[in-house]
């Protein structure tokens, strides 16, 4: 296929899964509702040709920040049965501050819009007319970094948890398998939807469920109160991916509150948030034996020690030292991008936890593959970010625009899986097209 012609295929597949309320569902059937972090990137994509459609995007997701600051992992402008959970099991409503005017879940998602706001503004062509939306959107996005440093950090050390796998974005990785062999949940009677779409062998398990249906309950019956979360649940964790979101966009914040000006005491608030949690991740969450960032068991207090593709997304928000960025590219490049391999896996190849063909415990993510292409350049890794990118482009070209894909080079099937037509595999191969 040209090059053209997969520009021209991926500006259909988001024009196809926009809404008319202004959202973009991720694909078909399997998530018809407005997630959090895969706007973020989808409004990217749309920056590169329908500016509109961007800023609609972001306005669609804003609209359903809680009065608190939060902003929630799923949007439910729309009725629909394709999806479980959907609004009656998530029941946003319990806690006082949720939106009044859309339901929501009561989790978040890695937050991306901070870095994305900036991403739209160094896209488009007119940047006046941008930095005005920006400008009534930022005050939104401070007010959610606020929250998480104020709400999500109980020990005040600059890192904040997630107390549950969907907040991760990462959702069934077996970084968190340890963590369910602490808990024992009822089994519950519920009817999975997710596999009518997708063969069941590349989701979550039904216990798998139990766990992730469990975890809402105990934040439910405590009305999502993250005092009460941080408390009582026994999935609290210091992601590097999620942190490494945050950080990133405290960093986009800063420099676009210095282009619009006048707002020294946000910018004042943003670099201490930035230079407590930037030390604290570097002391906390970097595993010399591993030679990368890993995820800590807040509630158990200890590093979980396995290496995914979260564990070297750090260098896109310029976390580690010159040094360290070379020890981690190193690691990444050892294990992780044979010739044999397409990179970048989600999970670690060389352990026996890893599944090449389940979700987020093995195969490619265009978004991940996307956010370590930029980590690369930064840190002047230019032939890999190359490969990365090359490596992205073709998974793509070959497969269709799946939501994930097989690792392994040189298989005689297709190695696309999950949804096609995703979204953020086309905004993002969009996105990787211009750069
Ligand atoms: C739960 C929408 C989302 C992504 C996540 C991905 C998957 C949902 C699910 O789909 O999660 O949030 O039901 O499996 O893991 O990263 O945002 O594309």
């Amino acid at each position: 296929m040209t090059k053209t012609n997969l520009i021209e295929k991926a500006k259909k597949v988001l024009n196809n899964n926009k809404k008319d309320k202004g959202f973009t569902i991720p694909c078909e059937g399997l998530y018809p509702f407005q997630w959090n972090w895969d706007s973020g990137f989808i409004a990217i994509g749309f920056a590169h040709y329908d500016e509109t459609n961007a800023k609609r995007e972001v306005e669609a997701l804003l609209s359903a920040q809680w009065e608190n600051g939060f902003i929630p992992h799923i949007i439910f402008h729309n009725d629909s049965d394709t999806y479980f959970p959907g609004p009656d099991f998530h029941l946003s409503k319990l806690h006082p501050l949720a939106s009044k005017t859309h339901r929501t879940t009561g989790m978040t998602q890695p937050p991306v819009l901070g870095f994305v706001l900036k991403e739209l503004y160094d896209i488009v062509d007119n940047k006046a007319e941008m930095l005005s939306f920006i400008k009534q959107n930022i005050d939104k996005v401070f007010r959610n970094h606020k929250h998480f440093y104020t709400h999500r950090d109980p020990n005040q050390e600059g890192l904040v948890y997630i107390y549950h796998n969907w907040e991760s974005g990462t959702d069934n990785s077996p970084i968190w398998d340890d963590i369910w062999d602490t808990m024992n949940p009822p089994e519950y009677k519920f009817e999975r939807r997710d596999t009518t779409h997708v063969d069941a062998a590349q989701r979550p398990s039904n216990r798998e469920y139990d766990y992730y249906l469990h975890l809402i309950e105990i934040a439910k019956e405590h009305n999502y109160d993250d005092g009460k979360i941080a408390e009582l649940s026994p999935f609290l964790v210091q992601d590097p991916l999620f942190n490494a979101m945050l950080i990133k966009s405290n960093a986009a914040l800063i420099e676009l509150y210095r282009i619009i000006g006048g707002s020294e005491d946000k910018i004042e608030t943003l670099n201490k948030w930035q230079t407590n949690a930037i030390a604290r991740f570097n002391e906390k969450l970097f595993n010399k034996r591993l030679g990368a960032y890993v995820h800590y068991d807040l509630r158990n207090e200890k590093q979980i020690e396995f290496l995914s593709s979260s564990s070297f997304a750090p260098i896109f928000a310029g976390i580690p030292s010159n040094e360290r960025a070379i020890t981690i590219v190193k690691t990444m490049m050892d294990k992780f991008g044979g010739d044999d391999k397409y990179l970048c896996a989600s999970f670690d190849p060389e352990s026996d936890r890893f599944n090449p063909r389940k979700y987020w415990r093995g195969p490619v993510w265009i978004n991940l593959n996307w956010l370590l292409y930029k980590g690369l350049k930064l840190y002047d890794f230019n032939d890999e970010a190359k490969r990365v990118k090359e490596d992205s482009i073709a998974l793509i070209e070959r497969y269709g625009f799946y939501e994930y894909f097989d690792s392994r080079k040189d298989l005689d099937e297709s190695v696309g899986y999950g949804g096609n037509n995703f979204s953020w595999s086309a905004a993002l191969l969009l996105d990787l097209f211009k750069d």
